[in-house]
């Protein structure tokens, strides 16, 4: 009886280890394949950009509506989803669905990504319209557009105003707004790997503009003086930067990256033209 019983159960023994190194082997390559889920907070209340920054006076541009407080950026399938949280409800006061937009009008978020974290290496100069550049400690490879403007309508600007980025532009497949975020989705293979803990990520605020200067890409002004569609608190040449708010410090809201922020975006040097322009060098937030 033994004889014929102990194979049996041997049988079972190894039947059970190969089941269990097959979970555990699978499981390892889900890790592996899996991105790090990425989470920063901004504080509220620096929608000044470089401390000065006031918005255009009309009332579209809502209090706070250029205020971010939190980015997530998770892996959803085979795609990337980039969440930007505000301060306000997004509103759509230009009716994008009737120009084929996005379901809002005024926010245009740029996230620069970082993706080898090595020195000088990437892009260092913003998407033209943006006023910025990024400091010698990491340039970008990949910048996400997350644009209340059509698909159609960002690439053709793109193509006209900024070939020279081509290898690093994303547009994503699908933009939206849900209470007070703006939500898009980017296939992951457009970013060139899931996302990662190891990422420098650094999200900026601008403003849309569907008409803007024949150099920039959708991107609003800000001029000296603010106007009924211009911001104000920078310069009406170069060298300034055009955003409302990024992240700082450490990424996490604390008041402390409010200064990062002003001292990180005021240090520009005006200009009439951009070849004698110095602007601000931006850096990343990571994990
Ligand atoms: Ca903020
Ligand atoms: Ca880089
Ligand atoms: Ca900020």
């Amino acid at each position: 009886m033994t004889r014929f019983n102990t194979p049996t159960y041997l049988r079972a023994i190894l039947r059970c280890l190969l089941y269990t190194t097959t979970i555990a082997l699978a499981m390892t390559a889900a890790t592996a394949n899996a991105g790090d889920a990425l989470s920063f907070a901004d504080p509220k209340g620096d929608d000044n950009g470089s401390g000065k920054a006031v918005y255009p006076t009309e009332k579209a541009y809502t209090a706070g509506a250029f205020d971010m407080v939190k980015l997530t950026i998770s892996e959803d399938g085979a795609d990337t989803v980039f969440e930007v949280e505000v301060a306000q409800a997004i509103s759509d006061p230009w009716d994008s669905k009737s120009w084929g937009g996005n379901g809002f009008s005024v926010q245009f978020v740029q996230i620069y990504l970082d993706t080898d974290g090595k020195k000088r290496s990437g892009e260092k100069k913003g998407v033209p319209g943006s006023g910025i550049e990024f400091a010698p400690d990491g340039y970008y490879e990949k910048v996400v557009l997350i644009s209340p403007q059509p698909k159609s309508k960002i690439l053709g600007e793109l193509e006209a105003k900024a070939r020279w980025l081509k290898s690093r532009w994303v547009i994503p497949a699908r933009t939206e707004a849900r209470r007070k975020s703006i939500v898009a989705r980017v296939p992951t293979a457009e970013l060139g790997g899931a996302p990662n803990a190891s990422w420098g990520v650094q999200a900026v605020m601008l403003s849309n503009e569907g008409f803007p200067a024949p150099e920039d890409v959708l991107s609003r002004k800000i001029n000296e003086f603010n106007g009924e569609h211009r911001f104000g608190g920078g310069c009406d040449g170069f060298g300034d930067p055009q955003i409302v708010d990024m992240f700082a410090g450490s990424g996490k809201g604390e008041a402390s990256e409010i200064e990062a922020q002003h001292k990180v975006l005021s240090n520009y040097t005006c200009a009439d033209e951009s070849k004698n322009a110095k602007y601000p060098q931006l850096g990343f937030v990571r994990k």
